[in-house]
């Protein structure tokens, strides 16, 4: 009898070597070809089975390593000064999850880098201080802790910090892993290294911010949202707000999605972000989904189960969820709310009609911890 995902079963292949097929395999190999029935079952797997792992950086472990870099190197030198995340199950690119790269930079005080574009997309979620800066396209936008930016592909970008005390940490997500994955990477620094940034600070913030769109709006034909900065005071608001009006889902709490405003589609072509809440004393079930998550904790602690392991989290932590893989969240303590950013592909998943979403079965019982 067969069982489900039992490879030995007629459908599958199951040739099992002999002298003979052996000395066949390296005749193939002398041409630069191959029998497919040797790799069949694994690059057809029956389900997604991500090389990356669940991983949780802790923000209190990796923060002074992340300072420490500020006087090792200059930011000119590095061109961004970044101490990158990388997933135990996947060194073989500078991916954290999937193919989503994350980061945490730092920029000293007064300190401004050069410009650059680049066919990767790239966000910002700011973990610490206040004189950060970015110019995106001509657009100086200003962000502070927990403001989200982002930098779409094709866009210029330089960045700085004009505080004069203190550095400011924030971290980067871009889909590099997945251009390279596609053979698509262009890069170029700017021609005279530095934009010329218009005098009004957050111009898209002003424009495309609130509630009602400008007359002529239709007429931005660009693939990503016109809105760059998404400041976190009317975010946390929205998701209060949303909180009132309902229980949320089952699985993610109250969850919003930072969306082009134009389209109310994602804000990037390749990659998407949300802010959800999880009420205090609250558990989500779990499910499952391909596309991969890199999750930050925004505020308050609690904790997530993912493919079976229990991760304990706290503010600045960072954490990820590998495609296909279980996931559930609870905030334990019943007196504060806890607040999660997270970015994803699941655009390109949809894009590519490669999305799936599965509830863990009530009668499946608890997911096993290890
Ligand atoms: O800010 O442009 O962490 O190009 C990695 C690559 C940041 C950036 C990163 C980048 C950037």
């Amino acid at each position: 009898m067969t069982t489900a995902y039992d490879d030995n079963q007629i459908g599958r292949a199951r040739v099992r070597d002999t002298p003979e097929l052996e000395a066949y395999y390296r005749e193939l190999a002398g041409l630069d070809a191959g029998a497919l029935w040797t790799v069949a079952n694994d690059i057809e797997p029956w389900y997604p089975r991500p090389k990356s792992v669940p991983t949780l950086w802790a923000y209190d472990q990796l923060r002074p390593l992340v300072q420490k870099a500020l006087p090792l190197v200059k930011a000119d030198d590095a061109g961004r000064r970044v101490v990158m995340l990388t997933n135990p199950g996947r060194r073989d690119v500078s991916a954290a999850v999937g193919l989503l790269y994350t980061g945490l930079q730092i920029m000293g005080p007064g300190e401004a880098m050069t410009a650059h574009r680049h066919q990767a997309s790239a966000l910002r979620f700011v973990l610490e201080g206040s004189g950060a800066w970015t110019v995106v396209d001509g657009q100086k936008l200003k962000v502070g802790p927990r403001d989200f930016a982002i930098t779409p592909n094709g866009t210029w970008h330089e960045h700085g910090n004009e505080s004069t005390v203190a550095p400011c940490i924030w971290q980067d997500g871009l889909d590099i892993p997945l251009v390279n994955a596609l053979d698509a990477p262009f890069y170029e620094v700017h021609p005279d290294l530095h934009q010329v940034a218009g005098d009004v600070v957050n111009s898209s913030v002003l424009t495309y911010g609130g509630t009602l769109l400008p007359y002529g709006a239709e007429r931005w034909s660009k693939p990503y949202s016109p809105l760059f900065a998404f400041p976190w005071e009317p975010t946390y608001e929205a998701l209060l707000r949303l909180a009132r009006s309902t229980e949320g889902s089952p699985y993610d709490g109250v969850i919003m999605e930072y969306t082009n405003p134009l389209t109310g589609g994602s804000v990037m072509p390749t990659m998407s972000a949300h802010i959800q809440l999880l009420r205090g004393g609250q558990a989500t079930q779990a499910h499952r989904h391909t596309g991969s998550v890199l999750y930050t904790v925004a505020q308050g602690r609690g904790c997530s189960v993912i493919a079976g392991r229990r991760f304990d989290w706290q503010e600045g932590d960072i954490f990820c969820v590998p495609s296909w893989a279980w996931h559930e969240h609870a905030n334990p303590d019943t007196s504060e709310n806890a607040v999660l950013f997270s970015f994803n592909d699941f655009p390109v998943m949809r894009s590519l009609a490669f999305w799936r979403e599965e509830a863990f079965s009530e009668s499946d019982g608890r997911q096993p911890l290890d």
